[in-house]
């Protein structure tokens, strides 16, 4: 199934096969591996609101933490420590979650 119909099916195995073992994942590496880097804002913003899976407006840490599932349920769950650099790379006001603009510009910034 692909993702939101933005990302194929070879875009998300491309990405899940790049943090396979735990402590492997690195956002940049996953968003650039998926193709997720060069989608559109109209489009990220989609993908955003499939991993705000309470519909809150943000992605909290809960919702980093299963990341990789939204992609494949069969996908791990990401380890404390990457949960916590997931969310220090992309909580740029420091309020403790994702909005939607600090997650655009983290996917797309180089
Ligand atoms: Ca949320």
């Amino acid at each position: 199934m692909a993702f939101a119909g933005i990302l194929t099916d070879a875009d998300i195995a491309a990405g899940l096969q790049s943090c396979q073992a735990a402590d492997s994942f690195s956002c940049k590496t996953f968003f650039a591996k998926s193709g997720l880097h060069c989608k559109s804002r109209d489009q990220l913003s989609k993908v955003f609101g499939v991993l705000d899976q309470d519909k809150s407006g943000y992605i909290e840490e809960d919702e980093l933490k299963n990341f990789l599932q939204n992609f494949d349920s069969k996908a791990r769950a990401l380890t404390d420590k990457e949960t916590m650099e997931f969310l220090k790379a992309g909580d740029t006001d420091g309020d403790g979650k994702i909005g939607v603009d600090e997650f655009v510009a983290l996917v797309t910034k180089g």
